[in-house]
């Protein structure tokens, strides 16, 4: 009797010493990463868990742009970042659809204990 005891006790004692939450990291986005989109309104970013809004962002670069050669990286200003009533994604709204090119996200987000983790993207605009 004591020993199946003693080893529930230790299950459960393992199972409270896995940290409950960690490093966030990118699930899915729109537009889809190396995807191409048709004039995107927005940039969202879709989390495994729930990011702090105020410690979170991202920036939009330009890479190349449709007949012109030599596009240095611009970056995309005027937007406007929000996160999902579920607290998990990051949406950039933008003023104006982006124009045909090629795009590099970079995000950065802090989990809810406070664990920061940081990535890229790529996609492209027909
Ligand atoms: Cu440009």
């Amino acid at each position: 009797m004591t020993k199946p005891l003693s080893l529930i006790a230790l299950g459960a004692a393992l199972t409270l010493a896995t940290p409950a939450l960690a490093q966030v990291k990118l699930v899915s986005s729109t537009p889809a990463a190396n995807k191409t989109a048709a004039k995107p309104m927005a940039v969202s970013l879709t989390f495994s868990d729930k990011i702090a809004p105020n410690a979170s962002g991202l920036d939009i670069v330009m890479l190349t742009m449709a007949g012109m050669k030599d596009h240095p990286p611009m970056k995309v200003t005027g937007f406007t970042v929000s996160v999902s009533a579920d607290g998990k994604t990051l949406i950039a709204k933008l003023p104006r659809p982006l124009p045909v090119g090629t795009y590099l996200v970079t995000w950065r987000a802090l989990s809810a204990d406070s664990k920061a983790s940081e990535g890229k993207i790529n996609f492209a605009v027909k």
